[in-house]
């Protein structure tokens, strides 16, 4: 794969050269630690990783933001969502239906999934019951930031999983995690404690220019292409973000996050549990993924 020659972009500028390169794949031997993240390909059975796709897509299509036939996965750029949810509580309990779907929780609470953290951990694993389904439609992205202010009033040792829910190629606004960041003791003292629920008049993400800061680290834009099968696993200081949906198809990127500790770890109360409230008591109303995909918008 030459990186090089996608042309990458976030909010529209170009990502140099110079500054990207590929994530490498590791297994759960790889030292997380040492480099931040691993890339674990075919981790989930990419036939049910295919069944949540199509159930999340046929969502989207009840709401008139899908093609047909749906299951190519390209917007329409039309929606019904507010008229069928007119209230922002009726927003948030359409995408908590969609991201408790039979085929989605069998992928990202699976039990290959539960296995493989607990093999991570070396002791039996949980996860939130809170997930961050996410349809990214061209021209979106999602910002640069650590996942540590958003999350961290329970374990320690919380990871992310980033599972993509569709093939998603470099064009098709690809995650990255910047290299060697989980060890930038700036942004680490930046972060460390803050917590965006507590002090909101404070940004969770990092607001210097992503490009900006990978030239004064001299690091680089890791990222991939990912295959149905594949997770990205990173701890709370890892940077990262996603590259503009540059798709001229128009397809939509596909993906959840969920989070995965220890079993016998404290867990974040906002996130666990039957009906998890999530940011600002919002539950899945948070997530900008409850808005229609037509919107344009942010973080979350
Ligand atoms: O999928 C994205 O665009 C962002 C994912 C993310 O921020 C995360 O996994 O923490």
């Amino acid at each position: 794969m030459r990186i090089s020659e996608h042309k990458l972009t976030f909010n529209g500028a170009l990502i140099p050269d110079e500054h990207l390169g590929e994530l490498r794949n590791a297994d759960l031997n790889g030292d997380l630690a040492e480099r931040g993240y691993l890339l674990l390909r075919g981790l989930h059975d990419p036939a049910e990783v295919d069944a949540a796709r199509r159930e999340v897509l046929q969502r989207l299509s009840e709401v008139g933001e899908v093609k047909d036939p749906f299951e190519k996965g390209l917007a329409s750029g039309t929606s019904k969502r507010h008229q069928v949810y007119p209230t922002n509580e009726e927003l948030g309990s359409f995408w908590r239906s969609v991201s408790e779907g039979k085929a989605v929780r069998s992928v990202i609470n699976g039990p290959r999934i539960i296995q493989a953290m607990s093999q991570l951990f070396q002791e039996p694993a949980n996860h939130f019951s809170f997930a961050w389904l996410r349809a990214m439609a061209a021209g979106r992205a999602s910002p640069l930031h650590v996942d540590h202010p958003y999350m961290n009033r329970g374990s320690k040792r919380l990871v992310t999983c980033w599972t993509p829910l569709c093939p998603i190629s470099l064009s098709d606004g690809s995650l990255y995690v910047l290299e060697g960041s989980h060890e930038w003791s700036d942004i680490r003292q930046q972060f460390e404690g803050h917590d965006v629920d507590r002090d909101p008049s404070r940004p969770g993400h990092i607001q210097e220019s992503p490009i900006k800061l990978v030239q004064r680290k001299a690091s680089k834009f890791l990222t991939a292409e990912f295959e149905m099968g594949d997770c990205l696993v990173f701890g709370m200081f890892t940077a990262h973000g996603s590259f503009d949906n540059n798709s001229k198809n128009g397809l939509i990127r596909l993906s959840c996050d969920t989070r995965f500790q220890p079993s016998a770890d404290p867990m974040d109360e906002r996130f666990s549990g039957p009906n998890p409230l999530a940011h600002k008591g919002l539950g899945y109303g948070c997530l900008s993924a409850s808005r229609p995909l037509t919107e344009t918008s942010v973080l979350r």
